[in-house]
């Protein structure tokens, strides 16, 4: 497995599988992997000859308050796994390899990335479009994979491909959970052990407001109302809990048309994500 920290050395390489004819699937992370970032690299493998894990942590998707310092990070772990899962390359740079000290270019998306985390983070997904381009600008990918778990930031990053023209054919893999239900993330690694076990309120309260769904229930206000109530019951705090179009991001009165129950809640500092899909 190949180690690349510079850019240089990354497009060289990825030049050199394309004239061999090799299709290569890049899977962007932030790193401290976990099996939702190695079912990614599973279906990346399914479909190209080379596999690309970049890891980074990107400064600019952190906000001033945010924990870009305290982010968990082990870089021997997170090769020794992708070694395992059969990646032939990590792209680890270092935050001066990617950004110049006066970078004045930036990546936008101006519509998708307005309500949820857009609204409760601003300037994350500018960081995430921008990175992402530059990732995809020194991979090469044929194909990139992304995560359901960040449903709207998969939808900005099937926007960006869109809209720029990035020769890119973007996948989304399945939200990945422990065995309680509880969504895998880096960031579980925060709670404490009562926090952790609460936690699993989030899943519970998106099942909940699936089977209320499937019951027929329709009213977005009752079934946010159902995995807000969940979430709260268990001591955590929402941070959002909205029914909106699966399409557009729209916010909808009625789970009429493909939906999306996307929910962030802290438990604790730690704020974590999850969502369903809905029809
Ligand atoms: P990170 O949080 O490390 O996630 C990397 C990828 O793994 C994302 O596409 C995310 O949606 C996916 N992922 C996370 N948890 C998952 C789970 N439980 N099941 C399946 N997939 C999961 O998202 C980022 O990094 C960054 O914003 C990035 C896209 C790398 C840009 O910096």
């Amino acid at each position: 497995m190949h180690v690349f920290r510079t850019i240089a050395e990354m497009q060289a390489a990825a030049r050199q599988w394309h004239r061999a004819g090799q299709t290569i699937g890049l899977v962007p992370t932030m790193g401290y992997l976990h099996a939702g970032h190695l079912s990614l690299v599973a279906l990346a493998k399914a479909d190209c000859a080379v596999v690309v894990v970049s890891i980074f942590v990107n400064p600019t998707q952190f906000g001033p308050t945010e924990d870009l310092a305290r982010y968990p990070r082990d870089f021997e772990r997170d090769a020794a796994l992708c070694r395992e899962a059969g990646v032939d390359a990590i792209f680890a740079p270092e935050p001066a390899e990617m950004y110049a000290a006066d970078a004045s270019v930036w990546v936008t998306e101006e519509q998708l990335s307005q309500p949820l985390c857009g609204a409760r983070r601003p300037g994350h997904f500018r960081g995430v479009t921008t990175v992402v381009a530059k990732l995809f600008n020194a991979v090469l990918p044929d194909v990139a994979v992304f995560g359901q778990k960040d449903a709207q930031q998969a939808l900005v990053l099937q926007r960006l491909v869109r809209d720029l023209n990035f020769p890119v054919d973007v996948r989304i893999g399945t939200i990945h959970r422990e065995a309680d239900g509880l969504a895998m993330s880096s960031r579980n690694v925060y709670l404490s052990p009562d926090e952790r076990r609460r936690a699993v309120a989030i899943s519970r309260g998106v099942r909940a407001a699936e089977a209320a769904y499937a019951a027929g229930e329709r009213d977005g206000a009752v079934l946010c109302a159902v995995a807000h109530n969940a979430i709260t019951a268990a001591g955590g705090r929402p941070d959002y809990v909205e029914l909106r179009s699966r399409h557009d991001l729209r916010e909808l009165a009625e789970a009429s048309e493909p939906a999306v129950l996307a929910v962030a809640a802290f438990f604790g500092a730690t704020r974590l994500l999850d969502n369903t899909f809905l029809g």
